[in-house]
């Protein structure tokens, strides 16, 4: 089916430095029909990400965004939402940059619950740097690195979210834009920190986890699947063969980090800034 266009999409002569082929094109055509379907508007929306391919996807996007430090995208994620609550905040990276590098933050933004959307574009592989492993990556793989192939079991980026009491935990394929995208509007619609963990095959450097792989290793979630329950979504998060593809587990009662805080008073103030304000402040800065 062709590409629908949307008012997120850069105009076609924008300089795109991924590979044809590259899963992340996918997840940006899903992120994009997501956005346009829940109407966000644009100025009410910021984009973060940290270091990697699948970081440069909110450059790819006509959205505001903030690129952060590898591993930095939660912190800074969380920091624009302190700073104003009416923001929309999607955060938008790889596994080795949400779950590698950034795996402390990702512990403690779910722990705190801010209301940050995280799609994390897992290739199971470090793509910019060559293809290395990532945490995500299966045992016994061979990359140029891991020669004799992978030794450790690959991180479990949904039980792990699970068992810190995620209240949205989802998974989706790349390959399949209608489902990503169906997942990806709800996880923004939730109010919570709400994961998706997107497979996306990067078809230079795994050549592993290939289109074909994850159509031949994922399948739908059971039809009584039910995800409200947390000990459900657990067993559902540790099967492997094949990997499932849904929506887990919700849980809409979570109280939100700036609810649990709130003492009636918002946690920023919004002060209205003249440009000659704006101005100085940026001087002050050189
Ligand atoms: C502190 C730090 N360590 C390591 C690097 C090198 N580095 C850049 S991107 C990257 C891996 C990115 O992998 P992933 O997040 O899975 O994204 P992908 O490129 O596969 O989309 C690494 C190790 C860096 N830039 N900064
Ligand atoms: S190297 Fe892999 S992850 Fe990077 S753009 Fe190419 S296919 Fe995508």
């Amino acid at each position: 089916m062709d590409k629908q266009q949307t008012a997120f999409d850069m105009p076609a002569s924008t300089d795109v430095a991924w590979c044809p082929g590259c899963g992340n094109h996918k997840v940006i055509e899903a992120v994009g029909g997501a956005l346009e379907a829940l109407r966000i508007e644009p100025e009410h929306l910021v984009m973060v990400s940290g270091i990697g391919q699948a970081a440069k996807a909110p450059q790819y996007l006509k959205v505001n965004m903030f690129n952060g430090l590898h591993g930095r995208a939660l912190p800074a994620a969380l920091g624009i939402r302190l700073a104003n609550k009416e923001l929309t905040v999607v955060v938008e990276s790889g596994d080795g940059d949400l779950y590698g590098e950034g795996g402390n933050h990702f512990l403690h933004a779910i722990r705190r619950n801010f209301n940050v959307t995280i799609i994390a574009h897992d290739n199971m592989i470090y793509g910019l740097t060559k293809g290395q492993a990532s945490p995500t990556s299966r045992r016994c793989m061979k990359t140029p690195v891991q020669v004799g192939g992978v030794l450790l079991e690959p991180f479990n980026p949904l039980a792990v979210a699970l068992a810190l009491d995620a209240p949205f935990v989802a998974r989706a394929f790349a390959g399949n834009v209608e489902q990503t995208r169906s997942i990806i509007m709800e996880a923004i619609r939730f109010k919570g920190c709400a994961l998706v963990d997107v497979f996306q095959p990067c078809v230079v450097f795994n050549k592993l986890n290939t289109y074909q792989w994850f159509r031949e290793n994922t399948c739908e979630l059971p039809e009584d699947h039910d995800p409200s329950d947390r000990q459900m979504a657990m067993a559902q998060a540790f099967r492997s063969d094949p990997l499932p593809l849904g929506i887990f587990y919700r849980n809409d009662k979570r109280k939100i980090y700036e609810d649990l805080a709130g003492t009636g008073e918002p946690l920023f103030r919004q002060t209205p800034t003249s440009d000659e304000a704006f101005r100085a402040m940026l001087e002050a800065f050189r």
